[in-house]
């Protein structure tokens, strides 16, 4: 009997034993069978006494027993082929509900649906029942998703790491139309899709101090003394693939005390201050912080990067076995960063090798400079994390050592390249000294990565050029682009059933894993029969919609109007003002009398958007949004013509039903601002038609759809910069454009706020005295390109073309090609069939 070293132990093996134990093949009888085996001996109830929440969880582990095997076998290969993983570390991963999806996986939608039919249940009741893991805050989160979805699509060996949060992002209420938080307590019915793994727990240290001895030859070594530790339990998670009978996993760490911690450190004996050190343990995965793009530097923050990095780390290097040489680690992994949440994995790996493994510096260097590469997802300056020194220090002061080395060698090399460019050495420097002395992790990834790469062409080509310039001319190599994807099992197969029918009735089904074939359905824009039953799959979606705001926020969606959607993180550089004054605008000229309500296309208006708590714009916007909303949709005089809608808490669930019903998809960022956008493609491969700046995805969209079936407006981001550089005075635009000082007006009168001047003078003085987004430089052009819209979509035919030929070019985006160009540009790694 092999014992591992975290208690793990490998009992010869059993004759029985050889395959894992699999449910029977996925008939109806067998299937009913299997579930009610779960709900007898899993939830120890009878099916007459069983609640939804029993029947709910019997039936995923109903589903995950189906992939048991698969699973088992899948880490079984791994393991034997000693091939390399892509080890995807991410502090987010935006799932979503998982029974749908891995019953699609599965391929056992129609057994499941009718074994329960038969025991008189039904399987979209128990699909209702299910809390999303929305353990991410937006598109970053939702990106890892996507793509560790596409991996084990793609059989490509892949281990997902990250953090098990016991609250994941906020549930958003609107009171009186202003947001208010309420934990996500989304474990509270158990979650039946996680396996928890106490045995195979990681210690993880904190603070203390280093202590450094030099002997005789002058050779320093530092041990750190840590202060602190936790212990990180892994819960296991299963990423199956589509079809494919693989199962890869996501791992996700929670935070659990140490018995050194409670008894001994502190105040050995004190029961009650023992339990208190628990509960401060336990804080570290206690709650995802709510900041998306502006992080807040937070204490609690890095000691939840630093303990799901130090854990994931120790266990794969751990998985390869004790003898396992580390010299080799570049073939067997790639730590793929999520952006900088990940970063301080670098001087994690340094410390593995030096202090616990004794290498010397260049040996530990030249392996950890081959195990990373770094995604960065922003431009934003504010979202760049600098951790200060002090924290840092005080927390992990090992690392901080081993940072500043890392720091003193990298400047070493620029001084070699630009002798006297001291100027440049300031800007390079992995520590900076303003405003406070403190860490760049995005330099510190970038120093560190074999790759770096941004999220889309534009947003790559900005990275280059601008934010990490000095660095691209240093390494021209190291940058390149990889566009982001989005995954069409989940937002198209299962968010989309009539589409994806008709698709596959026209074309067969290999589009589902090969998206590029889309393209084929192209000549079918031109088939007036084909367009008809497209108009008709848009339509049965907007009902699906419609009885879905219903039943959950009390909204009566109209069906037969043009639906123009916003969805997204509410954030200034978005730009949901612009979508607002838009909106107040159509409504101001027929109020005044200026516009015949009847000569306005009838369209509804639909925003979705969760802001940061402390975000105090953000939220005046969405107040503004929801008071907006209660205007128009109770004023007669609009009736029939506009509705304005926000219904509350916008997440995965929602989004799967919304994108495919929209018609009109809005993505109005200032030009440069958004690195990419992910939503932008799903509206897209749903036949929605884009509104759209030159930004992030856009750009390719735009290029692959056409002009003629895209909306573009705005400025573009050289002329962004050009007008910055000349100086921007929103005031100018608000005087010398009548429709928009009508608009700003209109909103400073009170008319949206009971008369009261004050509640949105932030709002529309933001916008007049400092519009930091530009959003009245590009309003009149985003005006007249709506224009354009009500125009094309008054010809029911050549919207409808325009819509199929967006899902026809838009193959390009699947995550499978996002994850095709890591693999060739980045990874190196090869497919395990
Ligand atoms: N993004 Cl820096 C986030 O969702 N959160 C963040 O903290 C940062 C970026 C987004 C980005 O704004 C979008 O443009 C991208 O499409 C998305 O990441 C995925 O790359």
């Amino acid at each position: 009997i092999g014992i591992h070293k975290r208690g793990v132990q490998f009992p010869q093996t059993h004759p029985l034993a050889l395959a894992p134990v699999t449910p029977p093949p996925p008939t109806v009888d067998g299937f009913v069978k299997e579930f009610l085996h779960e709900l007898n001996t899993d939830q120890g109830v009878a099916l007459s006494r069983s609640s939804i929440n029993d029947q709910y969880t019997a039936l995923a582990h109903t589903v995950r027993n189906y992939l048991t095997a698969r699973w088992l076998e899948t880490g079984r290969k791994q393991r034997e082929g000693h091939t390399k993983s892509v080890a995807y570390l991410s502090a987010e991963y935006l799932l979503g509900r998982q029974l749908g999806n891995n019953l699609l996986a599965a391929n056992l939608n129609d057994v499941a649906r009718k074994a329960l039919e038969s025991c008189g249940l039904s399987l979209d009741t128990l699909r209702a029942q299910e809390v999303e893991p929305g353990l991410g805050n937006g598109g970053l989160g939702r990106l890892a998703a996507c793509f560790i979805d596409s991996l084990a699509t793609m059989n490509v060996p892949c281990v997902g790491y990250g953090i098990r949060y016991e609250y994941g992002i906020f549930r958003q209420t609107f009171v009186n139309g202003e947001q208010v938080e309420q934990p996500d307590s989304w474990l509270a019915l158990g979650n039946p899709w996680e396996i928890a793994h106490p045995e195979a727990a990681v210690k993880v240290n904190f603070g203390g101090r280093v202590e450094t001895v030099t002997d005789e030859a002058g050779v320093a070594t530092s041990t750190w003394v840590p202060e602190w530790n936790v212990l990180g339990v892994p819960y296991n998670i299963m990423v199956p693939g589509y079809l494919n009978g693989r199962v890869n996993t996501l791992r996700l760490w929670s935070a659990q005390a140490t018995q050194a911690f409670d008894l001994s450190i502190f105040n050995a004996g004190d029961y009650a201050q023992a339990v208190r050190a628990q509960t401060f343990a336990e804080n570290i995965s206690k709650v995802l912080y709510p900041e998306d793009s502006t992080p807040q530097g937070k204490e609690l923050r890095l000691q939840q990067q630093y303990f799901f990095v130090a854990c994931s780390l120790r266990d794969f290097i751990d998985n390869q076995g004790e003898d396992f040489d580390l010299r080799d680690l570049p073939e067997r992994v790639i730590f793929q960063l999520n952006d900088t949440h990940p970063v301080i994995a670098v001087p994690e790996l340094m410390r593995i090798l030096i202090d616990e493994r004794g290498f010397d510096w260049n040996d530990a260097w030249a392996i950890t400079s081959k195990c990373f590469a770094y995604t960065c997802h922003t431009l934003l300056p504010e979202a760049l994390e600098v951790w200060s020194v002090e924290l840092l220090g005080r927390l992990l002061p090992r690392h901080l050592e081993i940072i500043y080395r890392i720091n003193t060698e990298f400047l070493e090399v620029v001084r070699e390249r630009w002798p006297d460019d001291y100027l440049r050495l300031g800007r390079m420097s992995i520590v900076t000294e303003y405003p406070e002395r403190g860490i760049r992790m995005a330099y510190l990834a970038t120093v560190a990565g074999i790759k770096v790469n941004g999220v889309a062409a534009l947003h790559s080509q900005l990275l280059r050029d601008k934010v990490l310039n000095d660095f691209a001319e240093l390494w021209p190599d190291k940058f390149i682009n990889v566009t982001n994807g989005v995954t069409p099992r989940r937002f198209m197969k299962l968010a989309n059933p009539h589409l994806s029918d008709l698709i596959t009735d026209t074309i067969g089904t290999g589009w589902v894993t090969d998206l590029e074939r889309l393209e084929e359905l192209a000549p079918y824009a031109d088939d007036a029969d084909f367009r008809a039953a497209f108009r008709e799959a848009k339509h049965a979606n907007k009902i699906r919609l419609r009885d879905r705001l219903r039943v959950r926020d009390g909204i009566e969606l109209p069906t037969d109007h043009m639906l123009d959607v916003m969805v997204k993180r509410l954030h200034e550089y978005k730009r949901q003002t612009l979508k607002l004054l838009h909106i107040v605008s159509l409504y101001e000229q027929i109020i005044s009398g200026k516009v015949d309500a009847a000569d306005v296309t009838p369209r509804t208006f639909v925003f979705g958007a969760k802001a940061a708590p402390g975000y105090r714009m953000a939220k005046n916007i969405i107040h503004l949004i929801n008071n907006v909303g209660e205007v128009v949709n109770n004023d007669p005089a609009v009736e029939g013509r506009l509705k304005v809608f926000f219904p509350a808490n916008y997440n995965v669930t929602l989004a799967e039903r919304l994108i495919p019903a929209a018609d009109l998809s809005e993505q109005i960022s200032l030009a440069g601002m958004e690195a990419s956008g992910t939503g932008n493609m799903k509206f897209a491969l749903n036949g929605a038609i884009t509104i759209g700046t030159d930004d992030g995805a856009n750009v390719e969209i735009r290029k692959l759809v056409g002009d003629d079936n895209f909306f573009l407006f705005g400025m573009d981001e050289p002329q962004v910069a050009a007008l910055g550089a000349k100086g921007y005075h929103p005031g100018e635009y608000y005087e010398s454009d009548p429709r928009l000082k009508a608009t700003l007006d209109l909103i400073a009168s009170g008319t949206f706020s009971n008369g009261d001047h004050q509640t949105f003078e932030p709002v529309v003085s933001n916008l007049v005295h400092n519009d930091r987004f530009m959003a009245l430089a590009d309003f009149t052009s985003y005006i007249e390109a709506q224009a354009k819209v009500d125009a094309a979509y008054a010809d029911t035919e050549a919207w409808t073309r325009s819509a199929i030929l967006n899902v026809a070019r838009c193959g390009f985006f699947s995550s499978d090609r996002s994850m095709k160009d890591y693999i060739k540009l980045i990874w190196g790694t090869n497919p395990v069939l």
